[in-house]
């Protein structure tokens, strides 16, 4: 046996140094481990055929090894059934987030659905509210105008009557001029109360506003009377190119083209409910005319801001002030207009408005006369859905009444 090693050992040692092959005997198997230590070679069994029987092998060893390949083959067993189990909780786990993403996608549909279905039941409901509202205010007015018919017709009668003449005790005591109190103070506080004392004369009559009497011209006339007029142009002889704190306090002549005043108007619309009328004409003649069941304006700490609902008007015309409705008030001096990199009032004509940016009307713009359409661009008295943005009315007038 140890022949047989030590000739495997020479035969793989192909590059022993040669003063090393000299020292084969004896020594040979210390050398040999001594190579082999050393990294310069490595040990090969040659079993000769015919004896793979022997006892190479340790006692137990086959044993040994058929348990451990036993061992080894239940291993790969369970490694296999483990895979599968894997295999199958990961096909789960992707049919579950499969699942749980087409939930989530019916879920924000569902959402989406029912959003949708809420917001169209509210705007239903708003327009519903709305027009029942429109309806009442047009029911106030038209019993506000019988009101003051009958109340007209009876002065009427009062008037022709003779001496000695039967009367009511109502068209009797009708009284004909505004009160006066201890104070001085005008008690009608708007031109309604007027009409409805009796004046139905259009005129510049004193009203009293908060503790002051102003003057402001009534249109009697027009639609039922009792109309406080808060803007009038008609000939171009008032400037409208004026600060804020001119169109806060008002300017112009009563009898003729004025504002009544920014201040005025927030405190006059703010003791009653008010409707907003305006009158138009252009200079062909047409006459047109805007209606908004209501009207407010704020007070100077919200920028004078504008309201107004309810437009109605002249068949074929449309509602010019869609855009001015909860817009502040912005003058030459003052930009309080939604055109972030503009000025308004400044580029069109420096008049004080309800700017957005910058809207489909503007009433005090600059007074042209008849340019007909060839007007400049915006800077003049307008009413973009009637005529167009190069016409300048010849008439407008802003009218409100209580409702
Ligand atoms: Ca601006």
């Amino acid at each position: 046996m140890a022949s047989v090693l030590l000739l495997a050992a020479f035969l793989l040692c192909g590059s022993f140094p040669v003063g090393a092959q000299d020292t084969r005997t004896d020594q040979a198997g210390s050398v040999l481990r001594e190579y082999v230590d050393k990294g310069y070679c490595t040990y090969t069994y040659v079993v000769p055929p015919g004896s793979r029987t022997g006892g190479c092998a340790p006692p137990g060893l086959e044993s040994q090894l058929a348990e451990t390949k036993e061992e080894t083959g239940r291993l790969k067993n369970q490694v296999d059934r483990l895979s599968s189990l894997v295999e199958t909780l990961l096909s789960q786990q992707s049919d579950l987030a499969n699942q749980l993403s087409e939930e989530r996608a019916r879920s924000a549909q569902r959402e989406q659905n029912l959003t949708r279905e809420l917001h169209e039941q509210e705007t239903r409901l708003t327009k519903k509210i709305q027009e029942q509202e429109t309806r009442v205010q047009n029911l106030n007015t038209t019993l506000y105008e019988h009101d003051m018919a009958i109340k007209q017709r009876q002065q009427c009668t009062c008037e022709r009557l003779e001496p000695g003449d039967i009367v009511s005790s109502t068209a009797a005591t009708l009284p004909t001029e505004p009160v006066s109190t201890a104070d001085g103070l005008i008690t009608a506080s708007d031109c309604a109360d007027l009409y409805a004392a009796g004046n139905t004369v259009s005129g510049v009559y004193n009203i009293r506003i908060g503790s002051s009497n102003i003057e402001a011209y009534c249109d009697m006339d027009i639609a039922g009377g009792g109309w406080t007029v808060i803007q009038r142009r008609q000939d171009g002889s008032v400037p409208f190119n004026r600060t804020w704190e001119e169109y806060k306090r008002g300017f112009g002549n009563k009898s003729g083209e004025y504002w009544l005043g920014n201040e005025n108007i927030h405190l006059l619309t703010s003791q009653k409910n008010y409707t907003l009328r305006v009158d138009m004409q252009g200079w062909d003649g047409e006459t047109r005319y805007a209606r908004y069941t209501t009207f407010r304006v704020s007070g100077e700490s919200d920028q004078y801001r504008l309201h107004i609902s309810g437009y109605s008007g002249t068949d074929g015309m449309r509602d010019g002030m869609l855009y001015n409705n909860m817009e502040m008030f912005s003058t030459v001096d003052r930009d309080n207009d939604r055109q972030s990199s503009g000025h308004c009032s400044l580029e069109r004509g420096q008049g004080g408005w309800w700017f957005d940016s910058c809207g489909a009307s503007f009433l005090n713009g600059r007074y042209l006369g008849n340019c007909g359409y060839s007007c400049p661009h915006f800077q003049g008295v307008l009413w973009y859905y009637w005529r167009s943005l190069n016409y300048s009315l010849k008439f407008v007038s802003m009218k409100i009444r209580p409702y």
